[in-house]
């Protein structure tokens, strides 16, 4: 049991010997008795305060000798029962105790609150040593790395970017294109229907189709966008993005259309790329070719992603179909044109060498920042 270091008294010395004297006149009385009590409150009050581990123990202590049913309370209410001679002495000691437990009370408060700041306050600390948080950085998606290329080499031969909607109406969609009501490509297992008149945009001709009844020859636009397909395979996905092209004007050319679709390759890939016009079939375009580039990977040796053949697909093009241009209103005997479409996963993925077209859309950060 540890006693209190330091003992305060609020009286002078004099006061105190004057006080003792009053005492030993009065022992008779009992007071001795009296002072032995309130001494005994005393060490005892000490004894718990110097124990005290918190704030609440403190306040404990003091409810327990100083509040309404306090043992010094008790001492002072109980003053009236001494002899008018023995009360101030008793009521000068227990005012005296009073006064000094306050003062340690209020001390020891003081200490713990301070402590619990203090505590607090180390919590609290920054360590302004530690490295900062790395913010994590975003970059572009491949597929829109891919289009700003392929808009950027079109923009300079002299094309503008055409938008339009991806929800389209069955007649921009297919029927303005010269793609009959029992096409294939018009089969519920290929297209998204929402209504019966209303499509998700299989491809971007529409939007070409849009531009052709507002404006007159020549045009000369590309139009990249989502397009929708009821497919889903390691090489389909049922939205996926394309960029078509059109250029009509006075005496365009099958030659036209090789040479610009040379340039975009040449630009895309690297000048050195063999190209390779094969002959094919759109219900829009007459003569139509599918376009084929010396493979990317082997150089036209032959390789799995080639299946052997040197060569890859990488877009489909043609001369318009006169039929797509009477649905426009455009004067067949006067002007003709060429079109073009291709997808740009498949320009992404053999320019990058990615096998998987379904990693474009895992948006799995680790991929995506390699490009
Ligand atoms: C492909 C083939 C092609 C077109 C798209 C087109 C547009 C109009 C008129 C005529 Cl408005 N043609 N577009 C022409 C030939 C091929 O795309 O394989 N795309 C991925």
């Amino acid at each position: 049991m540890r006693t209190p270091r330091t003992i305060i008294t609020c009286l002078s010395e004099e006061s105190r010997e004057e006080r003792d004297k009053a005492i030993v006149k009065n022992e008779k009385t009992g007071i001795l008795v009296m002072k032995e009590a309130i001494e005994k409150i005393r060490v005892e009050a000490l004894r718990e305060l110097s124990e005290a581990k918190d704030e609440r123990h403190v306040e404990d202590v003091r409810i327990r000798y100083l509040g309404k049913k306090g043992r010094l309370t008790a001492v002072l209410k109980n003053l009236k029962e001494l002899s008018p001679e023995e009360r101030p002495l008793v009521g000068q000691l227990s005012n005296e105790l009073k006064k000094e437990l306050e003062l340690r009370l209020s001390d020891a408060l003081r200490r713990f609150l301070q402590k619990s700041r203090r505590d607090k306050l180390s919590e609290e600390r920054i360590d302004v040593t530690l490295p900062g948080r790395c913010l994590s950085l975003g970059s572009k998606h491949p597929i829109s790395q891919v289009t700003e290329r392929i808009v950027e080499i079109f923009s300079a031969l002299g094309f503008s970017v055409a938008e339009g909607p991806e929800i389209e109406l069955d007649y921009y969609n297919f029927e303005a294109l010269n793609i009959p009501k029992h096409h294939p490509a018009r089969d519920m297992h290929d297209t998204f229907y929402i209504t019966d008149e209303v499509v998700l945009r299989t491809h971007t001709s529409p939007v070409q189709v849009r531009v052709m009844e507002k404006h007159s020859p020549p045009v000369r636009i590309i139009c990249p966008g989502k397009v929708y397909r009821r497919d889903s395979d390691i090489s389909h996905t049922p939205m996926f993005h394309q960029v078509e092209g059109l250029l009509v004007d006075e005496g365009i050319s099958f030659g036209d259309l090789k040479g610009v679709l040379t340039v975009f390759i040449h630009q895309m890939f690297s000048p050195d790329t063999a190209v390779r016009f094969r002959p094919s079939f759109f219900p829009f375009t007459e003569p139509s070719a599918e376009v084929d580039i010396q493979c990317v990977m082997c150089r036209g040796n032959g390789c799995r992603v080639c299946s052997n053949t040197g060569w890859l697909e990488i877009l489909g093009s043609g001369m318009v179909n006169p039929a797509v241009f009477r649905m426009v209103g455009y004067d067949t005997e006067r002007v003709t044109g060429f079109a073009f479409g291709m997808g740009i996963e498949r320009i992404a993925m053999l320019k990058y060498g990615i096998d998987d077209i379904r990693l474009f859309y895992e948006n799995d950060a680790r991929f995506l920042h390699q490009f």
